[in-house]
């Protein structure tokens, strides 16, 4: 296997003026001319073409018919010596996308053609120069059937619709823009649509559709509605309009990632754009509106202005996300979507730091640039983002972007072009900001507090991990939001301190007595704080940042849940009294329905240095128990006061109802009560949304089985033909914590419904299986080697697939000693398959270095 390195980036040898392509779609094959107009930048190169399974027909050089003596033709390319200064290059191709489950290049998703090409599949469609510095204007015919395949779909505006001969029609398209292959497009099939418009501030009118499955267009509203808002808050924002006079989306089901930013021919996995009450959970239609508007707004960054090469990916993923995150704060509450931002970094990209597949937001190297489409290079990199804007100012960093969106308009650049519009309006130590980029890791921060004579000294000690191979890091940049409080909860000192040094101290005067110190508020820097000897309940109760609110009842609760684990008879009363505090506090019905959780198994293995998980559910079971046990009459009462069965609607009010009284149930389930019992049972039969099905659902799993049987088959019987909803199924029973899950995983396979060639369904039951820690870490032995097997079987359908389904072992190497053993017999019988993907040899043979 080749390992690709950023070092070795050469500039491309040839330019591409445009390119015209057309496709006949047929049942079994379909047939690609294309014909490229080249020009030469280095004389002594020869043109190689990236070309994966391709059948070469016929390849044409200037009108002359090349002998097969003229070019090599092998598995990864198509060179062509002795080439002019300038040529047209006409290349017929056959491709087979009936048989492609890779979901790569051209493929067919149900009864519909559709292609997926970043990074690197337009070389499975046609010989092409595959890579995103090689910018070309494209053209596109697509002729099929004209009853199967009525609506034809590529990137960019409609110019022509062909006669239709015999039963066949054919449609051009023509994209102005000058684009990278990764964002070709294609789409044919006999679709429904919904449609609207968007007239932009400089009064061009924009067509927008939404293309779905044949039934489903009453689906596709609130996905409508977003990608308006997302254009709306775009120009308002950041100045930046749309730039064609369409905007198609089309959902598919099998897909292997959320969606695709393809240029005015968007691609979405229809779990992003599909849903109502009755399908959808108000966490669905969240997920809706950031997806719709992150693919929307990759048109500025990602697709007018692109990456250089695939080791830039940040440069897109990072900002887009971070203007996704801005988004949603703006359409929704700014505090819990924040809470929420960070929630997810510290769940995925902290433990993907902390493993060893770890590396930089912009990595060095790569086997597979599939495998770096990860929570670092996305959920770091919009947090190295927000650390630019928190140091830049709102207005500055708009000054700054806009500098950006001017200079590289249709370029293709590098993070460090980024980076340098940055600098011209920020007053920031950019070589040393710069290590972000190039580090790997989670810095922490431990505190040291001291006070004397009104004096208080701040002492930030930071230490970042060392790389992967064993080598030392250098201290970060940051700004870290701190605020300094008297006893009554009164801010004394706001401040956004610079974090530069391995040590440093922070002098703070005129205090009568030692202020209490609320810590990376918002969440400034994506670091871990070590502070000891904090007085939680007091933050919890008055801190004004909600994030360190939230912070500090998160903390609390876990270092109550590490004393259980000395001592499952320790005392918790205090931790329960500041619990009860929360449970008084009259805030943001949803922020509250946050700061009542306890905290997740995933953030409680991540303070462990060596992992068994065994002791930290057995704490958390006992701490959710007393708490249940405690505050049960006022938990019911909560719940009673929120739960309106009957409302469905989406208003932020309703959603935040929901959101508190579902996490009251939950917590209420730790009773295991015959009466817990029957108010999700009331709730599962009566309640008109998803979200309350769900919850009620899960907690019938956890804790009574012949009622969840029941309720399961009801709601099998009622949705088996609805896929998306039946991955929630799916999801729900393979995270179960009732014994037995492996066997009911095993056994739901054979499912009708389930299907291991479509990516949703293969994530909900395995993948959500991989995270059901207490099973798939138990102690025989069963769930590695499940696991293990069904990566190697879905390895040979879709190697995309199993290598992120490989990422469940990540946490091999902090294992205890025994699940340890048992792990490595089984990751060492997958690298040693004969003929496994590069994709999932190079995760898992870097797990066991
Ligand atoms: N830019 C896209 C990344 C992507 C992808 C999407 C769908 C299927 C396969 C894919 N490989 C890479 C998604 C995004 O960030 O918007
Ligand atoms: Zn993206």
């Amino acid at each position: 296997v080749q390992e690709i390195f950023l070092k070795d980036y050469k500039k491309p040898s040839f330019t591409i003026e445009s390119v015209n392509l057309t496709f006949e779609l047929f049942e079994e094959e379909t047939n690609v001319t294309n014909i490229m107009k080249f020009e030469k930048l280095d004389e002594s190169a020869d043109l190689v073409l990236d070309a994966q399974e391709l059948e070469l027909k016929e390849v044409v050089l200037d009108g002359e018919v090349l002998g097969s003596d003229r070019y090599t033709h092998d598995e990864e390319t198509l060179t062509i010596s002795n080439v002019p200064q300038e040529f047209t290059l006409e290349i017929r191709n056959r491709i087979y996308p009936q048989k492609n489950t890779e979901l790569e290049g051209l493929y067919k998703s149900g009864d519909i053609f559709c292609t997926q090409c970043e990074p690197e599949g337009f070389r499975r469609i046609t010989p092409y120069l595959d890579r995103p510095d090689v910018m070309s204007i494209f053209t596109t015919t697509v002729i099929a059937d004209q009853k199967k395949y009525p609506i034809l779909l590529a990137n960019g505006n409609k110019v022509h619709c062909h006669e239709s001969f015999n039963t066949r029609h054919g449609v051009t398209w023509h994209d102005p823009h000058p684009k990278p292959s990764y964002l070709f497009a294609l789409v044919a099939g006999d679709l429904d649509f919904i449609t609207d418009s968007f007239v932009t501030a400089s009064g061009n009118d924009v067509e927008l559709n939404i293309y779905v499955d044949k039934g489903n267009s009453d689906k596709a509203d609130h996905a409508m509605k977003s990608l308006i808002n997302a254009m709306k808050w775009d120009e308002e924002k950041y100045g930046r309009e749309y730039d064609l006079d369409i905007y198609n989306i089309v959902a598919v089901d099998s897909f292997n990632m959320g969606a695709m930013e393809n240029k005015g021919l968007n691609i979405f996995n229809s779990a992003y754009v599909l849903a109502d009450a009755d399908t959808a959970t108000d966490a669905n239609f969240m997920g809706i509106e950031s997806v719709i508007a992150h693919e929307y707004f990759h048109n500025w960054t990602g697709n007018r202005i692109t990456c250089r090469n695939w080791f830039q990916l940040t440069l897109k993923e990072g900002l887009t996300v971070f203007r996704d995150q801005c988004f949603s704060a703006d359409m929704n509450s700014s505090e819990v979507q924040r809470i929420q931002d960070v929630k997810a970094l510290r769940e995925r990209q902290f433990v993907e730091d902390a493993s060893p597949t770890a590396h930089p937001i912009q990595p060095k190297s790569y086997i597979s640039m599939n495998n770096f489409y990860t929570a670092t290079v996305y959920e770091k990199g919009a947090e190295v983002i927000r650390m630019l804007h928190t140091l830049l100012g709102e207005e500055n960093y708009r000054k700054a972007t806009d500098l950006y969106f001017e200079t590289f308009d249709g370029q293709a650049v590098r993070t460090d072009d980024f980076l340098w519009a940055m600098k011209e309006y920020g007053e920031f130590d950019l070589e040393h900001f710069k290590l972000w980029y190039d580090q790997s890791g989670t810095p922490s921060l431990e505190v040291e507090e001291n006070y004397a004579d009104g004096k208080y000294t701040l002492t930030l000690t930071q230490n970042v991990p060392n790389k992967v191979d064993g080598s030392l890091q250098k201290a970060m940049y940051f700004p870290l939001k701190i605020a300094l409080m008297d006893k009554t909860g009164a801010v004394a000192e706001e401040k956004m301190l610079i974090i530069s040094k391995e040590s440093e101290s922070f002098m703070f005067e005129g205090f009568e007595e030692k202020p209490v110190l609320s810590i990376n508020r918002d969440f400034s820097a994506p670091v871990i704080i070590k502070h000891q000897d904090v007085d939680f309940a007091f933050l919890m109760q008055h801190d004004t940042n909600s994030f360190t609110k939230y912070e500090a009842a998160q903390e609390f609760a876990i270092s109550i849940l590490f004393k259980l684990m000395e001592d499952i008879e320790s005392d918790i009363s205090e931790y329960l009294e500041a619990f009860g505090a929360l449970l008084e506090l009259d805030t943001d019905l949803s922020y509250k329905a946050l700061l009542l959780e306890l905290p997740s198994i995933s953030t409680l293995m991540q303070k462990q240095d060596v992992v068994d998980f065994e002791p930290l559910y057995k704490a958390k079971d006992k701490l959710s128990y007393e708490v249940a046990k405690k505050y049960e009459a006022k938990l019911l009462k909560l719940y009673f006061q929120n739960h309106e069965p009957l409302n469905s609607a989406l208003d932020s009010k309703s959603i935040a109802k929901r959101a508190l009284k579902n996490r009251v149930l939950s917590l209420l389930s730790a009773l295991e009560s015959k009466e817990i019992a029957a108010v999700a049972k009331e709730q599962y039969e009566h309640s008109l949304t998803m979200t309350d099905r769900i919850t009620a659902l899960d907690v019938l799993e956890s804790i009574d089985a012949e009622l969840s049987e029941i309720a399961f088959n009801d709601f099998y019987n009622r949705y088996k033909n609805n896929t998306l909803v039946m991955n929630k199924y799916f999801a729900l029973l393979a995270a179960s914590p009732r014994e037995g899950v492996l066997d009911r995983v095993m056994a739901l396979q054979n499912d009708e419904v389930y299907d291991e060639k479509v990516p949703n369904l293969v994530r909900s039951l395995i993948g959500v299986f991989a995270r059901n820690y207490k099973y798939f870490h138990a102690k025989d032995g069963y769930g590695y080697k499940f696991l293990s097997d069904k990566i190697i079987e879905i390895d040979k359908i879709n190697p995309q697939m199993a290598s992120a389904l490989s990422g469940a072992f990540k946490i091999y190497p902090k294992m205890i000693e025994s699940n340890k053993k048992l792990m490595k017999a089984t990751l060492e019988c997958i690298v040693s398959t004969q003929g496994i993907s590069k994709n999932t040899f190079e995760i898992v043979s870097k797990i066991l270095k």
